[in-house]
């Protein structure tokens, strides 16, 4: 069952692949700012005050919820992972955005594949060292650009941008990625996250300026 949402999140891609060659592709280009954003070249650093201190030996990603496997990968079995790399553009709700950050680490589909999630399972719950939390739908997780980035631009990610790991949802505000990532739960009911509690968007798309609900 869950294996038929899998295949469709993957016709969906390729569907996707194949329009963005030539027509969206060249829209993106275009309207790649997205409105009330500023282009910025630095990485402001956002967080809540704390920058929890993680060594490797210490860090572990669990996966939980409504799967089939409840997982606890070390930072050794997270690595052993398939890596991919992508480039994406970062949009911060704040007004800045930055282009082409380059990410690796593992792809949100891999750790899917490896949880077997149960098909009632919709929603992901993202919390982190940090005590942080956001939501994302499952279906937007499934998305080729999204991942759990160890390394930004060839370098490991620094403990001010959430290393040892974090996760990247292009397509959405970057509050939805969750620095410093400790457990990822797969849900059949949406539970908003740190900020999305304190009145930001649940949806947080920023080419719709979908900053606050
Ligand atoms: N754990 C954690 N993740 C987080 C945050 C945070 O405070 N704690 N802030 C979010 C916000 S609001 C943004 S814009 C980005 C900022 O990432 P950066 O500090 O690498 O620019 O991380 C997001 N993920
Ligand atoms: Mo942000």
């Amino acid at each position: 069952m869950s294996k038929e949402r899998y295949i469709q999140a993957k016709e969906k891609w390729a569907a996707k692949q194949k329009a963005s060659g030539v027509t969206a592709r060249a829209v993106a280009s275009e309207n790649r700012l997205p409105p009330g954003q500023k282009l910025t070249e630095k990485f402001p650093v956002l967080d809540l005050g704390v920058q929890p201190e993680i060594a490797h030996a210490d860090w572990t990603l669990t996966l939980d919820g409504l799967v089939t496997n409840n997982t606890a990968l070390t930072w050794e079995k997270f690595n052993s992972l398939p890596q991919v790399e992508d480039t994406s553009d970062f949009h911060c709700v704040t007004t800045w955005s930055k282009y082409d950050c380059l990410w690796s680490g593992v792809a949100f589909t891999t750790l899917y594949e490896l949880v077997q999630p149960n098909p009632e399972a919709k929603y992901v719950y993202f919390t982190s060292y940090d005590g942080y939390s956001t939501n994302v739908l499952l279906e937007q997780c499934l998305d080729d650009d999204v991942l759990i980035a160890t390394s930004f631009d060839g370098k490991p990610v620094t403990r001010e941008h959430g290393g040892p790991a974090r996760v990247i949802v292009p397509k959405l505000y970057a509050w939805k990625g969750a620095k410093f990532v400790k457990n990822i739960t797969f849900l059949d009911q949406d539970k908003l996250g740190f900020w999305e509690i304190r009145g930001y968007s649940n949806t947080a798309d920023p080419f719709t300026e979908d900053r606050y609900a």
